[in-house]
């Protein structure tokens, strides 16, 4: 089932210069782009987007790093590409993250895991929608589809 994600980068993966290795980590999936947008997230959306952990303990520091530095927001498009993404990030806990994903390869600490990933097709829905006008996700044909879809 062709599938939409939204995948954010946060502001350590920006900061040591991960943008690159991890984009290019969902190409080489086969996964395509449809959406991206670099910038600092006013508070107010990292609140609606996080709004699930309100309340918890870690949530105001998880608020104050989310909006600590630009971030890479983006919308990917696949087969299953939802739990696809959730499996090539790994557990939220880089220390439990198999080696192979991105937090266990690249990130030490649940508090800097570099990469979030929707849960489920409906966060997903919600996510992208939060972040992203209708006109700002682009349908486009890439050329080597045949090489990835039969
Ligand atoms: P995930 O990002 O894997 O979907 P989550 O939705 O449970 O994980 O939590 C969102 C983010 O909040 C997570 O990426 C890092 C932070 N976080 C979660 N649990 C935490 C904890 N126990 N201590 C500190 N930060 C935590
Ligand atoms: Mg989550």
């Amino acid at each position: 089932m062709i599938e939409r994600t939204f995948v954010l980068l946060k502001p350590d993966a920006v900061q040591r210069g991960l943008m690159g290795e991890i984009v290019g980590r969902l190409e080489s999936k086969g996964l395509k782009p449809v959406a991206m947008k670099f910038m600092r997230l006013p508070k107010e959306l990292a609140e609606r987007h996080y709004a699930e952990h309100k309340g918890k303990s870690f949530f105001p520091g998880l608020i104050e790093y989310i909006i600590s530095g630009p971030v890479l927001c983006m919308v990917w498009e696949g087969e299953n590409a939802v739990a696809s993404v959730r499996t090539m990030m790994g557990k939220t806990n880089p220390q439990d993250a198999l080696p192979g994903t991105i937090r266990g390869d690249l990130c030490q600490q649940t508090g800097r895991n570099a990469i979030h990933g929707s849960d489920s097709v409906d966060s997903a829905r919600r996510e992208i929608s939060n972040f992203f006008n209708d006109y700002e996700i682009t349908e486009w044909k890439r050329s080597i589809d045949p090489w990835f879809f039969e």
